[in-house]
């Protein structure tokens, strides 16, 4: 008989990006600040992130949430984000994912809910209308216009900004931000990726391009691609959060103003911001849907049963 490990899972998507919460047969990561049990999550069980989000039982564009103790005095819920690669700081849709998941097992009301995460506490707003409202941690813009040169491609210009994860956000790139051209979008963004890399900005790991939007009231369409290659397939909260800091810093978009960024597949985040003191803090608003409630097995004689790493 062979032996099973059950993990039980809630998944959800944010205008067609997934998100998988993971609320209990996770690895124990202790009481400690979220910043310290992600290091844990990340150097001892690395293999519980692959057997959650990898094939076969995810796919590259999974984000896994495991639901742990908060921290932060306040908070009532903590929760750890990971893609395919590896751990990711804040998420904006995994959060908007994550309180319609605690709406759907009776554990939150529509209201206000204090979310620790290893970056920082967030607070969430689940409305009656079941929209969702994240304030996100602080955001910045970290450099402006920098030119990295990018074999095969020449020069391209972003800027560098902080939203919860590191983003080199592109105005100027020369593609059709459309489905039909994904191949191309990922390619071209994964170059420019490890360019930057190599040149000043190791810690960059989403790119983020921009172009008009056909769709009236939208001001911008983006293309995220993440660090594991996979495209966000909504707005992307954190991205959404360092384009409001461009904006502002810019001097494009006045506190609380809002702007409307939508994927390429058609899902639209709200987003607006204001200052406390020199910080700028974003609002991001979307909707999220419950899609699957889940048992994975992880059978000790499947060779595959953390996941294809
Ligand atoms: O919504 O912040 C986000 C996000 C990050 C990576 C995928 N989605």
């Amino acid at each position: 008989m062979s032996t099973l490990h059950r993990i039980n899972v809630l998944d959800s998507h944010t205008g067609g990006e997934p998100t998988r919460l993971v609320l209990d047969g996770g690895p124990d990561l202790g009481r400690g600040p979220l910043a310290e049990r992600a290091k844990l999550f990340r150097e001892k069980f690395d293999r519980y992130r692959s057997a959650v989000v990898n094939e076969p039982r995810g796919s590259d564009v999974m984000v896994g949430a495991l639901l742990v103790e908060p921290h932060t005095p306040g908070c009532q819920f903590g929760v750890i984000f990971f893609n395919n690669v590896g751990l990711l700081g804040m998420c904006g849709h995994g959060v908007m994912g994550l309180v319609v998941s605690l709406a759907h097992l009776g554990r939150i009301q529509p209201g206000t809910v204090c979310i620790d995460t290893p970056v920082g506490a967030v607070e969430a707003v689940l409305h009656p209308s079941g929209e969702v409202s994240v304030r996100n941690v602080p955001s910045y813009r970290e450099a402006k216009a920098v030119a990295v040169q990018v074999p095969s491609l020449g020069e391209v210009r972003g800027d560098v900004a902080w939203g919860g994860n590191w983003f080199f956000l592109v105005e100027e790139h020369g593609h059709k931000l459309e489905r039909a051209n994904v191949e191309g979008l990922t390619d071209y963004c994964w170059r420019v990726r490890q360019a930057l890399n190599t040149r000043g900005f190791p810690a960059v790991d989403h790119v983020e391009l921009f172009a008009p939007s056909p769709t009236a009231g939208v001001h911008r369409r983006n293309f995220v691609l993440c660090p594991g290659k996979a495209y966000d397939r909504s707005p992307c909260g954190t991205g959404t959060s360092a384009k409001l800091a461009c904006l502002a810093a810019d001097g494009k978009l006045a506190a609380g103003d809002e702007w409307v960024q939508e994927s390429i597949v058609g899902s639209v985040f709200r987003g607006s911001y204001r200052c406390e003191g020199a910080k700028l803090i974003p609002t991001i608003t979307g909707t999220a849907h419950v899609d699957a409630e889940t048992t994975l097995l992880l059978d000790a004689d499947d060779p595959f049963q953390w996941g294809i790493r």
